[in-house]
């Protein structure tokens, strides 16, 4: 726990009294017989990813003795505010936060920074430029991720001799996944000059959302090669849209996402999605040990990444059984 030291002049004279952050027995902010608070504000239950991020995050902090202040900000940027200006005023030891866009962090962090609460951004990255608000940033290479996308397309596509038409399921505005998801894929892509995308529209991360631009995408654009869709619940919900308009995923129209969670890993396994670039969401035990060590003052490195795969059709096969999420 932390303590705080307030420095008070009374009466001409310097008193120095120390409070202690886990003094009070109502205090929501004080862990049982010393254990570390942390104040964890998560986007919120869009997708299959997400999910199985809660529930990591939830039994590796159970795991390491870590007390979890965990706070559901249902996709708005101005909830997640709220709730680490609450953790600052709790006096939580450490912060974490998956921060929903990447702009307009500046002031909250510098309020945490200024309590000498330190942040640990994680899964997704801000675009503050001063990299002193936060600690480290733990999650993966989402541009490495769009790349490995777009490579096995064009090397799917090597003998295409007229254009590959693409339509792409974005995630979530302004979000790191999406910006860089996106950016990847299309320096990949830039290799082979009959592949462009033609649509590129947002589906929020969501399986509805993804359905219903895909329905958009289905009724402008004559003739869709391929789907790229940013995460595995997107390109789910496009299935049904292109199933309902008499298609066949996988087939008439190729489809590559990113997660490999479970739902996509089946629909991969049974040719309905052609591949799936792996994004972990087991981050529990990794954030966990950086809490410990952000914690006890220790140097971190200001950048781990995730490690990850990609899948085709038959690895997905073989890895099935297997699959944790
Ligand atoms: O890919 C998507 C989720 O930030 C990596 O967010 C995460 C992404 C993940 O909603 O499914």
């Amino acid at each position: 726990m932390r303590v705080k030291m307030i420095a008070a002049a009374v009466t001409g004279l310097l008193a120095v009294s120390a409070l202690s952050a886990c003094g009070g027995g109502d205090d929501s902010a004080s862990g049982d017989d010393g254990q570390i608070v942390l104040g964890f504000s998560q986007v919120g239950a869009e997708s299959g990813w997400r999910t199985a991020n809660t529930k990591d995050i939830q039994e590796q902090a159970a795991a390491a003795g870590i007390k979890l202040q965990f706070s559901d900000a249902q996709g708005k940027q101005e909830n997640q505010i709220t709730a680490i200006r609450s953790f600052i005023t709790q006096g939580v030891d450490v912060i974490a936060f998956s921060p929903v866009v990447t702009s307009g962090w500046d002031a909250v962090l510098k309020e945490a920074k200024d309590a000498g609460i330190p942040v640990i951004l994680t899964d997704r990255a801000v675009d503050s430029t001063d990299t002193t608000l936060y600690k480290t940033f733990l999650g993966s290479d989402f541009v490495k991720e769009g790349k490995e996308a777009g490579d096995w397309l064009v090397k799917e596509e090597a003998s295409a001799t007229g254009p590959v038409n693409v339509v792409e399921l974005q995630g979530t505005t302004g979000s790191a996944p999406a910006i860089d998801r996106q950016k990847g894929f299309a320096e990949a892509i830039a290799a082979n000059p009959n592949i462009k995308i033609v649509k590129s529209q947002t589906g929020n991360f969501t399986r509805a959302e993804g359905k219903t631009t895909m329905e958009g995408f289905l009724q402008s654009v004559k003739d869709i090669d391929v789907l790229y869709a940013h995460n595995d619940d997107m390109g789910l919900g496009a299935i049904e849209a292109i199933e309902a308009a008499g298609k066949k995923p996988g087939t008439d129209i190729k489809i590559i996402t990113v997660d490999a969670v479970k739902d996509g890993m089946t629909a991969l396994s049974e040719g309905k999605i052609n591949y799936i670039v792996e994004c972990s969401p087991l981050l529990g035990t990794q954030l966990m040990d950086l809490v410990k060590k952000v914690h006890a003052g220790e140097t971190v490195e200001t950048r781990v990444l995730t490690e990850e795969t990609t899948f085709t059709q038959e690895q997905a096969k073989e890895a099935l059984p297997n699959r944790k999420y």
